[in-house]
């Protein structure tokens, strides 16, 4: 039976490769994200391959998230595998110089976001003793670097929570997995840098970044594992990139 993937943050990067990656091998696919448009141009593009239901909502909002949740039909309820993927570093600045809107965007999203989606969808998997729940989590929840503040506490934070829900969870027959990437070129770093291209350009500069793609393929292989088998905890680094911060450029 096909299994139903719901991926939160869809509409971009990682997200939105992981749903063209799945899409292609069959996988039902519940694609979110804040942007209607891009969702609705998605959805038409993958249901040639599968099928498709899109959500609209924020995961900040908690009464969204769980509403959206709520809108699901009937056959589309059964989630075997959420991929709590949505989130954005905001700001780049000193801990006594960063923006608090911008701790609090980064808390709201990256970890009660998180959470909140987690909530709405677990009870089921609960009930059902099945299912496979993917945090992305980042080199930046294994490693704090200068300026990355709240954004590392943020991941931190999701690397706690995971090893966690693990424990919770194992008597319930689910899977908890974490992935941390490091540098991914994607709408991250414009977001980082409230849409200033120069500097966001500058993050990928000198070497080859990984893609969405490349992680997409690696939570393609994760969730494909026979049901014994849980890849719990993965680092996953550009070949020029050694630590958060040490990477090789070329001059
Ligand atoms: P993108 O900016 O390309 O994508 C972020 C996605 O998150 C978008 O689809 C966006 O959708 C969604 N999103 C952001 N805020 C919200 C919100 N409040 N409610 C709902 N959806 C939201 O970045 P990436 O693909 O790189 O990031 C995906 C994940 O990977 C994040 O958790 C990030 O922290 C993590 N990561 C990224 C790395 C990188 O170097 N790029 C490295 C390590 C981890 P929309 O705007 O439509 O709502
Ligand atoms: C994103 C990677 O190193 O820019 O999580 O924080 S980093």
């Amino acid at each position: 039976m096909k299994k139903t993937v719901l991926i939160t943050g869809a509409t971009s990067g990682i997200g939105k490769a992981t749903a063209e990656i799945l899409a292609s091998d069959n996988y039902r696919l519940i694609i979110c994200g804040r942007r209607q448009d891009i969702l609705t141009a998605l959805a038409a593009k993958l249901s040639k391959s599968t099928e498709i239901h899109k959500l609209c909502f924020d995961v900040s909002q908690k009464q969204e998230v769980f509403d959206a949740i709520d809108s699901l039909p009937a056959d589309w309820k059964d989630v075997d595998i959420l991929i709590n993927n949505a989130g954005n570093a905001h700001g780049f600045d000193p801990i006594h110089e960063a923006n608090v809107d911008d701790w609090e965007a980064m808390i709201d999203i990256n970890l009660k976001g998180l959470l909140y989606v987690t909530k709405a969808i677990l009870p089921d998997m609960v009930d059902r003793k099945s299912g496979h729940i993917i945090n992305i989590g980042s080199i930046a929840g294994i490693e704090p670097y200068q300026k990355g503040g709240v954004y590392n506490a943020s991941k931190y934070a999701v690397d706690g929570l995971t090893k966690s829900m693990r424990q919770d969870l194992i008597e319930h027959n689910i899977k908890v997995s974490e992935i941390k990437p490091g540098l991914v070129n994607t709408e991250f770093s414009n977001v980082r840098f409230k849409g200033d291209e120069e500097k966001s350009a500058k993050v990928y500069e000198g070497f080859d970044p990984l893609t969405g793609s490349d992680i997409a393929e690696i939570i393609h292989f994760i969730i494909s594992r026979p049901a014994h088998v849980n890849l719990a905890d993965m680092l996953i680094l550009p070949t020029a990139q050694a630590t958060a911060t040490m990477v090789h450029r070329k001059k």
